[in-house]
């Protein structure tokens, strides 16, 4: 499915949803003319993140659920909805902590039951990707949403993998797959869903874990990341969201992670900044979604600019993109502007991206000369 877009002025501009992010637009259009009103040839900062090869590696595929194909399969499958159109379902996407959106996010997913419906999910993102120049990302699938409610783990994974090979022999698009254990429910859940992953090694390169932070912490899931990195899978865990810095501290002592999800809540403990550039354990920063959810008051105020000056290995990342009004592009887009990001910032975070990514030495080396040559070329 097309996303919704525009042509304004010859510039192309995408469905955009959230307030903050339609401010942003209309300044960034502004900005778009010379004195004399006519256009910069490759001036403006949307086009220059729109060029720029990027990883993304933090994304929730069933966050990816557009209302339009929320709408779609519900009607396919035969489901009752609450909200009467789309319209009226995207006024409901206000939020103000990470409780409320998740609780409209696993409502979403209810949609979700067929193999072909895991599919069309997960092909939309990567022709997203493919518009963006997203060109390798790494998605976090939770198999517990979709268990818990009677679906095959085999229908989730099967319909998921076989967009991601599409999306590989037809838009040249890399990815990996990152199982999430959903951490408001118990230890035994977790296992149980990790038992079920080793059919699937194969597809699967690392266990992660999301949903509600307050009240669940890093160490409730200890023993089970370490079954899961003794049966090979690499580890990742969202912390310091909405959680104290002490959560990324436990996530990394406790559950060996080789990646902190967010953990913007680094910030404020300055021995953890310190212990987290020494060992460049890399952050998936998502600014859009910390914005929305109100982790930050507004984008000017968020951390993702003094992460990097400390010196962190920072990478920016969409999360939901359908709940949080923008993909990659937008999230590079709305931080540069509201921090002041130049165009070597945005390249250092697209370097970023692959650098802190699970790909290959020679296939980082390969996106890293791209990345460097278009900033050469587009500086
Ligand atoms: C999530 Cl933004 C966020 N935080 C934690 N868990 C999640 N699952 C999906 N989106
Ligand atoms: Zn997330």
């Amino acid at each position: 499915m097309k996303p919704v877009t525009g042509l304004i002025e010859g510039m192309k501009v995408e469905g955009l949803k959230s307030r903050t992010f339609c401010r942003a637009k209309a300044f960034i259009f502004k900005k778009n003319r010379n004195f004399d009103g006519k256009r910069n040839i490759m001036t403006t900062l949307s086009e220059f993140i729109h060029g720029l090869p990027k990883a993304e590696l933090h994304l929730h595929i069933e966050g990816t659920l557009e209302p339009e194909l929320l709408f779609q399969l519900a009607e396919r499958n035969h489901i009752q909805l609450k909200y009467p159109s789309v319209e009226a379902l995207k006024k409901a996407y206000k939020f103000s902590n990470l409780q409320e959106f998740l609780d409209l996010y696993y409502e979403g997913a209810n949609v979700l039951i067929e193999e072909q419906d895991f599919y069309d999910l997960t092909w939309d993102y990567l022709e997203k990707c493919k518009e963006q120049n997203v060109v390798h990302t790494e998605i976090f699938f939770d198999p517990q949403t979709h268990t818990e409610r009677g679906i095959l783990f085999a229908t989730v994974i099967n319909g998921i993998n076989r967009a991601l090979q599409d999306g590989r022999e037809k838009l040249g698009i890399s990815s990996k797959l990152i199982m999430c254990f959903l951490r408001h429910l118990d230890e035994a859940s977790a296992f149980q869903t990790l038992d079920e992953a080793l059919d699937y090694k194969d597809l699967i390169v690392a266990v992660g874990l999301d949903s509600s932070e307050k009240g669940n912490p890093p160490g409730k899931f200890e023993r089970v990341f370490a079954k899961a990195r003794e049966e090979g899978f690499l580890t990742v865990a969202h912390a310091g969201e909405e959680g104290p810095a002490s959560f990324v501290k436990d996530a990394v002592d406790l559950l060996k992670i080789i990646r902190i999800d967010h953990g913007i809540a680094a910030i404020q403990d300055e021995f953890l900044l310190a212990e987290l550039a020494q060992k460049q354990i890399p952050l998936t920063v998502c600014p859009l979604s910390n914005l929305e959810l109100r982790a930050v008051d507004q984008l000017e105020n968020h951390p993702l600019k003094k992460l990097m000056d400390h010196g962190l290995l920072v990478t920016v990342n969409s999360d939901d993109p359908a709940y949080f009004g923008g993909y990659v592009n937008e999230n590079y887009l709305a931080s540069a502007e509201a921090l002041g990001l130049s165009k070597a910032d945005l390249c250092q975070l697209a370097k970023n991206s692959v650098i802190a990514s699970l790909l290959s030495e020679p296939e980082k080396e390969h996106h890293i000369n791209a990345i460097q040559q278009y900033c050469s070329e587009n500086a």
